[in-house]
């Protein structure tokens, strides 16, 4: 297992690397082009510039999260292949500073969904915290209330220029049943493959968060059953997972540990988070430590452990402690905190099968 942390860039980042060079562990920087539109192609003079300041802190770069799939390839436009072409290049591109794994969604319109991104946790912190009940039929308002909240830093998938054009987005999905966007993954999984093999570069799709269709769009990686069906409808060891414990362990009915059990060999990168649920629907996101969450972090890492995972993993979201101001989700304290207790985790599970 090889531990990696996500950062957004230079001067897009309320982290630097100098402060992740501290906490123990980190080999990977997690990265992106983050100023790139879906469907652009990612040149190699600014892939160099990433690598130039990574190098400087011997941090390797083999994981992007994430080159976006332009709408058309979702919505299986005769402009797909394009932007499929377009896609092709980025990953050679990538592949020549040593990429290896590519970390993508084929989710509708939105990626990762929260109602609330400060909610109290109870003891001075903040979380993402997920309202059933606020996820009704305003997708407009919502985009309104995530920007607002944001402040100077955006969540992937809610960039305002892609919130601007929410109306015309949901038209544009309107046509694209559950069945439509599978076949549309597929066809778009099937063109990339050789350029994968021929650049020794895995895509690992990921789950979709939360684990069912909002605002009626249709969301596919929700499970066991829709995770076995992605893997064999491209049986393709370049054709991996992203598994995020926590996008899944939304939906108490999923057994994240079951699932790396069963399909070790096909996750590329490991996001490890716990959450929260509540009776009524409601989930919170938590630290990371086992009992603070109903995720069960200490069966996922048994699991990972005893498969013999040699992938990477990340912490993922963090709360927001001791007053940080930073990109919710993602600032330093907690998620150093993360680390620590998965590598604790891990670092007993190793001394134990000696
Ligand atoms: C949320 C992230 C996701 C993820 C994308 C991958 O924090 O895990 O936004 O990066 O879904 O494309």
């Amino acid at each position: 297992m090889q531990m990696t942390f996500r950062w957004y860039g230079e001067g897009n980042d309320s982290v630097t690397l100098d402060m992740i060079r501290q906490i123990p562990g980190v080999e990977g920087i997690v990265w992106a082009l983050h100023h790139k539109n879906a469907g652009e192609v990612w040149e190699k003079d600014e892939i160099a510039e990433v690598k130039k300041s990574l190098d400087k802190y011997g941090f390797n770069m083999d994981v992007v999260e994430s080159v976006n799939v332009h709408d058309d390839i979702k919505i299986g436009l005769p402009s797909r292949d394009m932007y499929i072409e377009n896609y092709k290049q980025t990953l050679r591109n990538l592949s020549e500073f040593g990429v290896k794994v590519v970390c993508y969604n084929f989710m509708p319109v939105f990626d990762w969904t929260r109602t609330d991104l400060f909610h109290p946790v109870g003891d001075g912190s903040t979380a993402l915290y997920y309202e059933k009940n606020r996820i009704i039929d305003d997708p407009e308002k919502m985009a309104e209330y995530i920007l607002e909240k944001c402040g100077d830093y955006t969540m992937p998938g809610w960039e305002p220029e892609r919130m601007a054009r929410l109306k015309q987005l949901f038209e544009a999905y309107k046509p694209v049943t559950k069945e439509m966007l599978w076949d549309n993954l597929k066809y778009f999984l099937e063109a990339i493959m050789p350029v994968c093999h021929e650049c020794g570069i895995k895509m690992a799709i990921h789950p979709d968060d939360p684990p069912w269709d909002i605002f009626g769009l249709p969301r596919l990686l929700v499970d066991s059953a829709s995770i076995d069906r992605f893997l064999d409808m491209v049986d393709d060891p370049y054709n991996c997972l992203t598994l995020c414990s926590g996008s899944l362990s939304a939906d108490p009915k999923n057994n994240v540990a079951e699932i790396i059990r069963k399909h070790c060999d096909r996750i590329a990168f490991a996001h490890v988070r716990n959450v929260k649920h509540f009776e009524n629907g409601d989930f919170s996101e938590a630290s990371h430590r086992d009992c603070d969450g109903d995720t069960g972090i200490i069966e996922i890492m048994k699991a990972y452990h005893e498969c013999g995972f040699d992938g990477y993993m990340r912490p993922d979201h963090g709360r927001h402690i001791w007053g940080e101001k930073c990109r919710p989700g993602y600032g330093l304290y907690d998620r150093a905190l993360g680390i620590m207790y998965l590598l604790g985790c891990w670092d007993m599970l190793e001394s134990m099968s000696k």
